[in-house]
Order: C-alpha cells, then sequence, then structure tokens
C-alpha cells in the first residue's frame, strides 16, 4: 500500500491507473512529459507496465494494435502540445480502422488556462473529429469517472478511439479517497452486442435458402466482434463461398473448401446474392460499384451510418456480426431445405476459377531472377507463416504484392492498417503484438520507406526484449507513388520525390542489438528467415528486390486513372 492510500487520499495519476485496471489493461505505451508522470507512478501500484518508445505516433499505434491483438482496449500516455499532435496519426488510423483505443494527453494547468503555458494547445478540438469522445477532465474526483465514460464512448457502435485531456494540476492534486468517484470493474459498462432486427434475419435465411450463387465478404468486423466460429459455422452449413478482407482475413484457413480469394471479382459478378459483413463499401471495395447489378445485396455492420452508404442494398442490418450470422444460419437450418447441396456446382465454378488464376501466377512466385522479384519475397514469406505466426503489412507496392499472396493460417493473425492507409504502423503493430502474446511469432514486411517513418522504434522492441521478424522489401524507393508518376510524367520527370538511398537496414537492426541479414539471391530467403526466427532477437532481413516491378494491384488503383 502506498503512503497516499494510508492517508486515504488519492491523486489523479493512480486514479487514471485504477481506471486503467478495470478494463483489464496491462500495459501503456507511452513518451514521457513533465506533464504525465503521476500516471507512471500510478501504473507502478496497478502493476500496469509502462513501454516507453521513441515516437508518439508508435504509441498511439501500439495502443491501436493492442487493441485489435487483445480484443480490450489499449492505451496511449502523450505529453501535451507536440506530444498530442505526434499521436494523432496514431488515433486517426485507429478511428478509421474503428480500433477501440484511448490516448490520454497531458495539458498545462487548469489554473494557467489560456495564459500560453508550456506545450499549451487546443488537444479537445484537434481530436474531436477524429474520435468517438474528446473531453478535458475538470477535476480530479472525476478522473476515473470519465477515463470509464471514454472507454464507454469507444463501444459505441462501431468501436474507435477516445481522447482525454488532463490538467497537470488535475492530474497531480490529491483528494480524499472518498471523494473520488473510481467505477469498479464489470459494473460501469454493458455489452453494446446488438443482434439486428429480428425480421431482417429471418428475410437473410430466405434469401440465402432459395439462392443458387450466393457469396459472402467476412471483414474487419468478424474480427472485432470475434465471430469467426460464427462465420465458420455460417459458410459451412449453408455451403457459402467466402471471401475475406482486412481483418477478417484469417477466418477460414487457406485450403478449407470454403476459402476463396483469387476468384472475388468473378464470384462478385457472377453471384445472385452478395453478403457483406463488417467492411464499408469504401475504395478497397470500389465504393460498392464492383458488384453485379443483378445480384441481391446483404449488407451487415456494426454501424449505421455504413449500412446503405455508396450504394443501395436490398437488406441492411445493424448488429454484431457473430449474433447476426449464428441467427441466420439458426433460422435457415429450420427450413426444409436450406439449399445448401444445389450450391455445390458454384463452388466447384469458383474453384476453378481460383486454381487458374493460383496457376498462372505461380512462376512468378517462384522466379529465381535477380533482383529479385517481389512476388518471389512475398510468396517465401508465405510457405514460411505458421499458424502461429502474425503477419504485419506496413508498406507501398510491396505490401500490395503481399495482399494477393500471403494468407493468414489462423484468424486474428493478420495486420493492416486500415482505411487510413497509414505508412509506419508496422513497428507499433509489432511491439503490441508480440507484448500481448509472447507465445506466437511476429512477422512484419515492411517497405523501405514505411519502416523509416517509425524504425527507430526497433530499439523499443531490443529494449523491451520483444523478439520478431522484420522483413524490408528493399526497393530504394517509394515505388508505389514512383508508379503513378512515372505513368504520368514519364520516366525521367517521374523520379522526382521518390527516391531513398539503398539503406542497409540490416546493420542498422545489428547496431541497436538486434539480428540483421541482407538477402540478394531468392534462394537465400528462406534460409535468412530461418536464421532469424532461431535468433530470438528482434530482426531485420533486408531484401532487395527488383524496383522496377510493379504490383499488379498497384497498376490497377483508380488514383491512377
Ligand atoms: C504516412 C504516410 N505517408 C505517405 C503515404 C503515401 N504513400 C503510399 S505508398 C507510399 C510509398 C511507400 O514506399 P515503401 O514503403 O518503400 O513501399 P514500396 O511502395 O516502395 O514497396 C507512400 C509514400 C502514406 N500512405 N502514409
Ligand atoms: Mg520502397
Amino acid at each position: 500500500m502506498t503512503a497516499d492510500a494510508e492517508s486515504g487520499t488519492i491523486s489523479g495519476g493512480h486514479l487514471v491507473a485504477k481506471a486503467l485496471k478495470a478494463e483489464g489493461i496491462d500495459v501503456i505505451f507511452t513518451l514521457c512529459g513533465g506533464h504525465i508522470i503521476d500516471i507512471y507512478d500510478g501504473c507502478i501500484d496497478e502493476g500496469i507496465e509502462v513501454v516507453d518508445v521513441r515516437h508518439e505516433q508508435v504509441a498511439a499505434h501500439a495502443a491501436d494494435g493492442y487493441a485489435r491483438i487483445t480484443g480490450k482496449p489499449g492505451c496511449a500516455v502523450v505529453t501535451a502540445g507536440p506530444g498530442t499532435t505526434d499521436a494523432v496519426t496514431g488515433v486517426a488510423n485507429a478511428f478509421r480502422a474503428e480500433s477501440p483505443m484511448l490516448l490520454i494527453g497531458g495539458q498545462g494547468a487548469l489554473s494557467q488556462h489560456k495564459m500560453g503555458s508550456l506545450q499549451d494547445l487546443p488537444h479537445v478540438d484537434m481530436m474531436t473529429p477524429i474520435t468517438k469522445f474528446a473531453a478535458t477532465v475538470p477535476s480530479t474526483e472525476r478522473v476515473a469517472d470519465i477515463v470509464s465514460m471514454a472507454f464507454r464512448e469507444c463501444y459505441n457502435g462501431a468501436p474507435g478511439p477516445s481522447f482525454l485531456e488532463i490538467p497537470r494540476d488535475v492530474l497531480d492534486a490529491k483528494v480524499p479517497l472518498e471523494k473520488a468517484r473510481i467505477p469498479e470493474a464489470g459494473r460501469y459498462r454493458a455489452s453494446t452486442r446488438q443482434l439486428g432486427d429480428p425480421a431482417a434475419i429471418e428475410r437473410l435465411a430466405d434469401l440465402i435458402v432459395h439462392s443458387e450463387k450466393p457469396a459472402i465478404l467476412l471483414g474487419s468486423q468478424v474480427w472485432t466482434c470475434r465471430a469467426t466460429s460464427d462465420a465458420v459455422d455460417f459458410v459451412r452449413a449453408l455451403n457459402v463461398p467466402a471471401y475475406m478482407n482486412g481483418s477478417g482475413r484469417g477466418t477460414l484457413p487457406p485450403g478449407d473448401p470454403h476459402h476463396f480469394q483469387l476468384s472475388r471479382r468473378y464470384a462478385f459478378t457472377e453471384a445472385d446474392l452478395i453478403i457483406i459483413v463488417g467492411t464499408p463499401f469504401d475504395f478497397r471495395m470500389g465504393y460498392g460499384k464492383r458488384l453485379s447489378p443483378t445480384a441481391t445485396v446483404v449488407q451487415i455492420d456494426l454501424d449505421y451510418r455504413t449500412v446503405g452508404k455508396n450504394r443501395d442494398i436490398d437488406l441492411g442490418i445493424v448488429g454484431d456480426a457473430g449474433l447476426v450470422l449464428s441467427a441466420a444460419a439458426a433460422a435457415a437450418t429450420g427450413r426444409e431445405d436450406n439449399g445448401s447441396a444445389r450450391r455445390k456446382k458454384w463452388l466447384e465454378e469458383l474453384r476453378e476459377v481460383e486454381t487458374k488464376a493460383f496457376e498462372k501466377r505461380l512462376p512468378r512466385q517462384l522466379s529465381g531472377s535477380q533482383p529479385i522479384d517481389p512476388y518471389r519475397l512475398v510468396h517465401e514469406i508465405n510457405e514460411f507463416l505458421t499458424e502461429d505466426t502474425i503477419y504485419i503489412g506496413d508498406g507501398g507496392d510491396i505490401v500490395t504484392f503481399s495482399g494477393q499472396v500471403v494468407q493468414p493460417k489462423s484468424p486474428g493473425h493478420w495486420m493492416d492498417p486500415g482505411p487510413l492507409g497509414t505508412l509506419g504502423v508496422g513497428v507499433a503493430f509489432a511491439m503490441a503484438a508480440k507484448y500481448a502474446q509472447r507465445d506466437k511469432e511476429v512477422l512484419c514486411l515492411f517497405g523501405d520507406g514505411a519502416f523509416s517513418l517509425t524504425g527507430w522504434d526497433f530499439e523499443t522492441m531490443v529494449r523491451f526484449d520483444l523478439p520478431f521478424i522484420g522483413v524490408i522489401g528493399n526497393n530504394s524507393s517509394m515505388n508505389q507513388i514512383r508508379y503513378g508518376q512515372a505513368a504520368k510524367y514519364g520516366d525521367d520527370r517521374g523520379r522526382v520525390g521518390n527516391t531513398l538511398g539503398d539503406v542497409r537496414y540490416d546493420e542498422f537492426a545489428r547496431m541497436l542489438g538486434g539480428y540483421g541479414e541482407e538477402v540478394r539471391d531468392p534462394a537465400d530467403i528462406r534460409p535468412a528467415l530461418e536464421r532469424a526466427r532461431e535468433s530470438g532477437k528482434p530482426a531485420l532481413i533486408n531484401v532487395w528486390v527488383d524496383p522496377d516491378v510493379y504490383a499488379p494491384g498497384t497498376m490497377n488503383q483508380t488514383m491512377y486513372k
């Protein structure tokens, strides 16, 4: 027991730590500042570990990543002013990715409000458009109360980030324990899971039972809702081919008869029923324009604002992916014939398209050319992943290649920034994933440009003994942007603002106490990955890839058309 507890008082920082503990949070990601140190002191008492990083953007991305991996909210704590502005990108990324995290920012003392105190900025104004809730904590007594309020708001509809600023005098002051409201674990917020309109679920069951050619897209919310087994049961019971995107990847393992990937465009053109689960009609979905105009379209989402946005739908259901899919499966199973046998031919048709597309690309994946074909690199990574490898993609063109080839073997084992497309999430996501799941292997594929943005936090991975396998697809360029520039302005004038040095990231890793090696021959990729695995250290394998080869996904981007 601390002296404060003995004296019957408690400070704001200790109240923060108690509120975090009530959420089951066991770590904060932070970069220090005088405004926030009392939170660290509280964390010591509550047994919450303080992981101190080298850039606040990384702290915020790590909180986002922690939320995705654990299903608990993540927390980042940063100082006032530049500490908070540095974290904006991480919060924004979590906002677009629907990831529940709390950013706590310091603030000048209330007693110096608007007097020009050190690092004073209007944080709440800045954070309001990119959070579900942003507020100032007005008094020490209310610190834990408002933290619990922020968590409640994180889970309103589709989850997302909250922001609180705590003025220095509010944080440091001590109040009598009995005056502070300290919400108790499990007693201050309710589950927000919703089943959806029962009539709509009956209708979905009807549609599926009568469909000859259905297809389902399992998006990120399938993972957010931890709906893996409900989704798997649904597609198996009703014999529906499944495509996956975002964090929904890995819901079904590769090789599963209902797992499809390369035939998606064909399926969405030929299907008579398309069920979109937990992913918006945004740029990744061509704003919903690429679906067959004659198909019946069903959209299931946690957020009512997403349903029917950008294109009309035939049936919308606002609810939890798992609850909705299991209720629909149950309703359909009650019918005399749920139609699953009739759909056998449709699955065979799609499998054929799938196999042809795979075989067409295979020679590229096995290419022995030097410099290395990026397809070969991502192929080797895909072969190397185990059921227990969490895969992270952080880069441009190289990650676009991997999106086609790399298939996570288990649910929740795929991490990408999400629709904000933020470069620089990789080290932070690796940090959060390894921290939360020590028994998992973590592999991150970086573009050289992406790694450079936040790469210094490789040192944090070393300091906290968080081994992971980093692979840099090094083309000494920002290739995804270069492609569009070359297409628009020609090769010469297109080579501006996108050229990076030939940097030895393997040496950088070794300098910081990690493992590193470089690869030029494709035959050396696999052995290098294995040595990185065996090193038991944070590792960077610097793979020189051909800078003049672009991913089809990059070449097809609508922004270049
Ligand atoms: C923070 C951020 N800055 C800029 C961009 C724009 N951008 C998208 S892809 C890309 C190039 C990335 O280069 P690299 O990571 O080396 O991958 P490559 O395309 O070369 O494979 C850039 C700059 C972005 N998405 N995020
Ligand atoms: Mg690059």
